[in-house]
């Protein structure tokens, strides 16, 4: 799996050398390479902005750069890529996207920052044949600054569910929001020591009872989910 991850602050995504997404590309199981739009600019000031058509405020992404960064990663691709442009007007990106990007073999992020990118960045590779799509996704509704930080979620979401990615094979199956049956959140979890600061584990989790441990949790999952997440019950 390759991603491509085009921004104006290439050292916003250093985190992706840590942890799970680290080991996964020191494990050769991702390939990810970050660009900075900057190089791609046309004029001597290195421009990445200019102000809205129709007015407005703040400013917008001019698209020759984008053009220019986009078309050289493509010229470097083996298969069609897709293209994921972060917004907050965007569908939204949940775990089925997740699990859906995660069977692509080329993926490029744009992030933008500012007010957003020209319209046309969107329109165009859509519609052109060297590429597999579009999407432009949110990763949920409040309001980030510019699309690196979505893009740390979506790759960190997609990198996870590579095969070979987590240690424990049954982990991502696992997980709230893959669930094929059964509440959609998980319960409390636990481990040592059996009483901290007067507080017990309980006690059905120290029988061995495997029956009883599965009811009692499945319980406290649907409980929860109920409490904190009607809307998914
Ligand atoms: C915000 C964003 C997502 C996602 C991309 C770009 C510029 C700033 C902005 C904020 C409000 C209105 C522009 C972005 C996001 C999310 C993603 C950009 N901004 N217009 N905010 N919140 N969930 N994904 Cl490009």
């Amino acid at each position: 799996m390759r991603f491509d991850i085009v921004t104006i602050f290439p050292e916003y995504l250093a985190p992706l050398e840590l942890s799970l997404v680290g080991k996964a590309r020191s494990g050769g199981l991702v390939d990810i390479r970050v660009h900075d739009l900057r190089d791609s600019a046309t004029d001597r000031h290195r421009s990445v902005d200019d102000t809205p058509y129709g007015g407005g405020p703040g400013m917008v992404m001019m698209p020759e750069p984008w053009g220019v960064a986009l078309d050289g990663i493509r010229a470097t691709a083996q298969v069609d890529p897709w293209l994921v442009i972060p917004t907050p007007s965007g569908y939204r990106f949940d775990q089925r996207a997740a699990t859906t990007l995660a069977t692509c073999e080329h993926v490029v992020f744009a992030c933008g920052r500012y007010e957003g990118i020209d319209a046309r960045i969107a329109e165009h590779y859509a519609t052109r044949a060297d590429w597999a799509g579009v999407l432009e996704w949110s990763i949920g509704d409040y309001v980030l600054a510019g699309g690196e930080a979505a893009t740390l979620v979506m790759v960190e979401a997609i990198t996870r569910l590579i095969p070979g990615v987590l240690g424990n094979a049954q982990s991502a199956a696992d997980d709230s929001f893959s669930k094929a049956q059964g509440p959609p959140l998980e319960g409390p979890v636990f481990t040592k020591p059996p009483v901290w600061r007067d507080l017990a584990v309980p006690d059905v989790l120290l029988t061995g009872d495997h029956g009883r441990i599965d009811t009692w949790r499945t319980e406290q999952a649907r409980d929860r989910t109920g409490q904190r997440r009607p809307d998914l019950a």
